[in-house]
């Protein structure tokens, strides 16, 4: 059987961990692998004529939520013929979303490796395709019942090695650059020790994927024996002359068993540099000094927001400042480079807010930072929180789609973010200069500055909503879940009103679905009044009506 993988992505990169892996099972099974990369830039039909003409008996699309939109209009637009199945992120958390969309067969839950080998072993035999652990299978009315539970691999080391040529020429994509640590654009080559991370940020992922992919079963992490990994490495350095191995693992192993076996095997079996990411709280002086020892050359931590309120509350990230500070400084001192990752627009922060993460980097002084604009995820508690619903599917472009407003935006105006984007575009541009200059020659990485997107809510229409509500106002915005009213009047001048969600909080005053607070210390009895008449005047209304308002 011949699959064609297609993947997309932005920036453009050759290169994709998930086809890498599956490709290496298909072809290790006797089937034959192609990968199409198509940057979401790309317009839909010439996206679906390049996967029409490579002929596929199965066309297999990695998509991550935000590529969901590409993947549903490329499927749509294919000529008729091949079989078409979704795998990846989006596929397994959101698989009923996903099986609304005519033009899917079949859809990977969890790991592939197994269920799409099957698929391929059935189609060779004339059997027919049925829905499986990790596979979802379309039947005459439609994908019915429950998605199948995952078939994870238990232990990854039994698995086919990642198949990098099905992506071309190695060497060729390594001079392109594969690498997203560091200031500076290397020969670095991916690769993975563990599935698994046993931390639960707010904002992301991978404490639902372990759970629906199934590596509950082996403490949260599936991590490769020291040996086996060393093997593939030297293999990879032999065949392909990598500058070093990046590890794209979602969390580095942090068993210290584990680690002191590689600080004594690697440098000898393998004796390339490496680059890991840990979790700044796993990051022990004695894990750092381990790494190290076996040759680690970059340490990357999530610092993701220098406000420790905004980092510990919001995005469950519990490493104080000082940590983060010894961290850092453990790691420069045992000669590791170091790099973080921060984010900006995240729910609810302000100016201020944001302005500390500039700070925080400024003092930590990493030898680069990834900086990315905040995303809602879906099944993480921050993505569920700030979704009314997922983006439908892409219109001319790939990347067409419209965007939903967030229920948690951040609280900042767009000139405050633009004044924070320059602090952190100048501090990265200083940060890459100074390292290309370290090392003279050496080709800076394309300092990766988020897309402006506005933060701002659309605009309400105040006179609309001060009609309705029976209110003078001077302005009003939604703040996350909450509409924020700056009411006007006698005795009321300057107060804030903030109705929200009825979730049990306390509240002055609550109807059946909304709360009704106020900003600020002892309301005056005007303002306390003004609050009793509104909640009266909404009755039954709830927090959807009044979005209706902008
Ligand atoms: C390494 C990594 C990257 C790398 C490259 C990833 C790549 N695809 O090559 C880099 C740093 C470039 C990257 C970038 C981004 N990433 Co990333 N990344 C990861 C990370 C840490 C590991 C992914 C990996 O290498 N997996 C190894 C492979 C073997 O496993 P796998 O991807 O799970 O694939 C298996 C199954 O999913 C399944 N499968 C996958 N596809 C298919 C298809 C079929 C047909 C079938 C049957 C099965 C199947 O089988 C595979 C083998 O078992 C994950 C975290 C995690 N939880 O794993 C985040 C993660 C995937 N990234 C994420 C995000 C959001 C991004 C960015 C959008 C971030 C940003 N704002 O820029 C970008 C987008 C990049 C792009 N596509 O252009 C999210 C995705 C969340 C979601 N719900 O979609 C994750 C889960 C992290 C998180 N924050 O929650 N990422
Ligand atoms: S440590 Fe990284 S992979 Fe793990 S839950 Fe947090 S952000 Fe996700």
């Amino acid at each position: 059987m011949k699959v064609a993988f297609v993947f997309f992505n932005h920036p453009p990169t050759p290169f994709n961990a998930s086809i890498a892996a599956l490709a290496g099972a298909v072809r290790d099974a006797g089937h034959e692998a192609a990968a199409l990369s198509i940057p979401l830039t790309t317009e839909v039909t010439s996206a679906a004529a390049r996967v029409d003409e490579a002929g596929a008996d199965v066309v297999a699309v990695t998509a991550m939520s935000r590529d969901w939109p590409a993947a549903q209009a490329v499927l749509e637009a294919l000529a008729p013929g091949p079989l078409r199945v979704v795998g990846g992120y989006h596929a397994s958390l959101a698989p009923l979303a996903v099986a609304g969309c005519d033009a899917v067969d079949a859809i990977g839950i969890g790991d592939g490796e197994r269920p799409l080998r099957a698929l391929l072993d059935a189609m060779a035999a004339g059997a027919p395709i049925q829905t499986r652990p990790g596979l979802w299978v379309r039947g005459e009315d439609g994908f019915s019942g429950r998605p199948p539970p995952a078939d994870p691999e238990p232990t990854i080391a039994d698995l086919p090695r990642w198949d990098y040529e099905v992506f071309g020429d190695v060497r060729a994509m390594l001079d392109h650059g594969l690498n997203t640590f560091g200031p500076l654009v290397d020969r670095y080559l991916p690769t993975r020790a563990s599935r698994g991370c046993p931390y639960r940020c707010a904002y992301c992922s991978a404490p639902v994927w372990g759970e629906v992919a199934g590596f509950g079963a082996s403490g949260g992490a599936n991590v490769r024996p020291v040996d086996d990994l060393c093997d593939e490495l030297a293999s990879l350095r032999d065949r392909h002359g990598p500058e070093g191995f990046e590890l794209w693992d979602e969390h580095f192993p942090v068993d210290v068993a584990w680690l002191r076996e590689l600080a004594a095997a690697y440098p000898a079996r393998v004796g390339l540099p490496f680059k890991v990411e840990m979790h700044p709280s796993a990051a022990t002086r004695e894990r750092l000094a381990l790494l190290a020892e076996a040759g680690c050359a970059l340490f990357h931590c999530g610092v993701e927001a220098g406000d420790p309120t905004l980092r510990k509350q919001t995005l469950n990230r519990r490493t104080s400042d000082e940590t983060l500070a010894r961290v850092f400084r453990d790691a420069r001192e045992l000669g590791l480079e170091t790099s973080a990752s921060v984010m900006t627009g995240l729910p609810g922060e302000t100016h201020a807010q944001a302005m500390a993460t500039v700070e925080l980097l400024a003092a930590l002084r990493p030898d680069s930072f990834m900086w990315s604009t905040y995303a809602a995820l879906p099944f993480s508690p921050l993505g569920d929180a700030a979704r009314p619903g997922w983006p439908g599917k892409a219109k001319v472009r790939l990347n067409d789609a419209p965007s939903l407003p967030s229920k948690t935006p951040p609280a900042m105006t767009d000139a405050e973010r633009e004044d924070v984007h320059a602090a952190l575009t100048a501090l990265q541009r200083e940060l890459v200069d100074e390292a290309a200059a370290r090392r003279g020659g050496a080709r800076p990485r394309p300092v990766a500055i988020p897309e402006a997107r506005s933060v701002a809510e659309p605009a309400l229409d105040v006179e609309r909503l001060a009609a309705r509500l029976g209110l003078r106002l001077d302005g009003a915005r939604w703040q996350g879940d909450e509409l924020l009213l700056d009411v006007a009047g006698e005795g009321v001048d300057g107060h804030t009103i903030a109705i929200g969600p009825a979730d049990g909080s306390p509240a002055y005053a609550q109807t059946e679905h909304l709360r009704f607070s106020y900003r600020g210390p002892d309301g005056p009895v005007a303002l306390l009044r003004a609050i009793e008449r509104l909640a009266e005047r909404l009755g039954d209304a709830d927090l959807s009506s009044l979005r209706g308002q902008s």
